[in-house]
């Protein structure tokens, strides 16, 4: 029976270790090495935004290379890596105890040569440490502190990150253009990485600080367009819609909306716009919120009998017996205003030639 019980718990411990090992790869969170290492265990993650993560130097770290710049000295040093995901990568270090530090970044084998990227010192006692990098997508980074004139202990964090490159239609020139649908036909969009736009006054609903994507969309023949977000990992948007004199020209705002839509989603249903006409949608998360998201533009189309040509024909009946009908989605009708354009010409030519103005009105009502 107690044989039974060790191996009972013996098993248990294995599968204990197992379960641990496969549910948790990422446990294993980074830690600096003495000396210079690139082992996968002294990697630091490049993130989107800074998110710190341990950096510590025990005290029983050694000296082992002296840079000699922005204050270095042959003092105990520690080591980690990361590997370039951008073109520009920044690196903060932030020493816990109000210790003084001094950061660097290296590329290079370890033994050397290495070649400087950066360094910083900027900072006195518990101050953070930051450099800004140009760097090459794939190569592998060097990171070094050390605390100022001291070989004793210094814990501290650090963050390694790229801000991740704006969306295509970050412009208005750029917008991404939508067709309007019938239904609603959702287009997948992101606002990750976009930047404010300059030119144009900034919105003034849904917490606006930046980050806005574009679309455009050519008004349909009846004038109407139902504007919908859908959220994604972005919740809580702001939109608003413009004409605009060109892509890059001046912007005229028709509608600004925070939460017309599902949620903190926006919506703008507008009619009355000017069939072909360019529009302008700007997109933003509320107090600069980003993610992904849906957007559609859609509307009611035209009924069948929309144009004289297409007259619903009634039959004379001996009693009333209705026929059913709607105006959702009409548009103006485009033969009348060839008509009245018609009028405004001859009625220039008759006032010109001081003929009688009611044959004019005779031929709008003809
Ligand atoms: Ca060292
Ligand atoms: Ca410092
Ligand atoms: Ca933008
Ligand atoms: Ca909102």
């Amino acid at each position: 029976m107690i044989q039974y019980s060790i191996l009972c718990k013996k098993s248990i411990w294995a599968i204990a270790l197992v379960a641990m090992l496969f549910a948790t790869p990422d446990a294993a969170a980074q830690t600096t090495s003495d000396a210079c290492s690139y082992a996968v265990a002294n990697q630091y993650t490049v993130n989107t935004s800074c998110t710190f993560e341990t950096f510590n130097k025990p005290g029983t770290y050694n000296a082992d290379y002296n840079p000699g710049t922005c204050g270095a000295g042959a003092n105990d040093d520690a080591f980690g890596w990361f590997q370039a995901t951008a073109t520009s990568t920044t690196v903060t270090f932030d020493p816990l105890n109000n210790h003084d530090a001094v950061l660097h970044v290296f590329t290079g084998p370890c033994g050397g040569p290495y070649t400087q990227i950066s360094c910083a010192n900027a900072g006195g006692n518990g101050v953070n440490e930051t450099v800004n990098l140009t760097t090459v997508i794939g190569t592998n980074y060097l990171i070094r502190t050390q605390r100022i004139a001291s070989n004793n202990g210094m814990d501290g964090s650090i963050c390694v990150y790229s801000p991740p490159p704006p969306p295509a239609n970050d412009d208005p020139c750029a917008a991404t253009v939508l067709t309007v649908n019938t239904s609603c036909s959702n287009t997948a969009s992101t606002n990750i990485g976009a930047t404010s736009t300059g030119g144009i006054p900034a919105p003034t609903c849904a917490s606006y600080s930046g980050g806005d994507v574009w679309f455009s969309f050519v008004a349909p023949v009846n004038g109407v367009a139902n504007i919908e977000t859908t959220a994604g990992g972005l919740t809580d948007s702001g939109m608003e819609l413009y004409t605009a004199t060109a892509c890059n020209g001046t912007f005229t705002s028709i509608e600004c909306d925070n939460n017309d839509g599902s949620g903190n989603m926006s919506e703008i249903l507008r009619t009355g716009l000017t069939s072909g006409q360019t529009y302008y949608i700007r997109l933003w998360g509320a107090s600069g919120a980003a993610g992904t998201f849906s957007i559609c533009v859609w509307a009611t189309p035209p009924p069948a009998n929309d144009d004289p040509c297409g007259a619903t024909a009634l039959t004379v009946n001996t009693t009333c017996s209705t026929t059913p009908g709607t105006n959702v989605g009409c548009s103006h009708n485009r033969r009348s205003r060839t008509y009245v354009r018609k009028l405004f010409r001859w009625r220039r030519v008759v006032l010109v030639r001081g003929t009688d103005q009611r044959h004019g009105e005779h031929l709008h009502n003809g």
